[in-house]
């Protein structure tokens, strides 16, 4: 099964422009516990480079691009990410890693959980042992 879980997000838009809305249980698989974004993030940075143990997640793409980079500990697969009508789902225990920010990127991410660093793996080895 591939690990790049898509969720088509549908518009709602009319003449005036579009309209997305993401709404627990209906496209979004948990309970949304927290909502953050990413931007501005500078030219040449790559990000993530890190599991959770027990936190789903969806980001969504609302402005730019952003490569991402996800590990189950036997493979790896990537997508590009750049429309606002599509959410990448992460499941737990999948290592993460988000490259070739454009300029404008903008991603919101749903997650299922508060901010917890007890929760991040953020040593490869640590989360491949995990995985055993
Ligand atoms: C993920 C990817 C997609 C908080 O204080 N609260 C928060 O809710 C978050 C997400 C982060 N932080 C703090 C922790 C760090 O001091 O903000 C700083 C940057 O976080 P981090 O280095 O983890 O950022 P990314 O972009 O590497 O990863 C983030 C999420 O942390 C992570 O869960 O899956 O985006």
């Amino acid at each position: 099964m591939s690990l790049i879980k898509l969720i088509k997000l549908n518009p709602l838009g009319d003449d005036r422009g579009s309209l997305i809305s993401l709404e627990e249980g209906i496209n979004i698989p948990f309970e949304i516990k927290r909502v953050y974004y990413i931007f501005d993030t500078k030219s040449g940075v790559s990000r993530g480079y890190h599991a959770h143990k027990n936190l789903e997640q969806v980001v969504v793409c609302v402005k730019g691009s952003c490569r991402f980079i996800l590990d189950d500990g036997d493979s790896k697969e990537e997508v590009t990410l750049n429309r606002p009508d599509v959410g990448l789902y992460i499941d737990n225990m999948t290592w993460r890693e988000m490259h070739e920010f454009s300029e404008d990127c903008v991603l919101v991410v749903l997650a299922s959980n508060i901010y917890d660093e007890s929760d991040y793996i953020r040593d490869y080895q640590e989360f491949k042992g995990n995985k055993l």
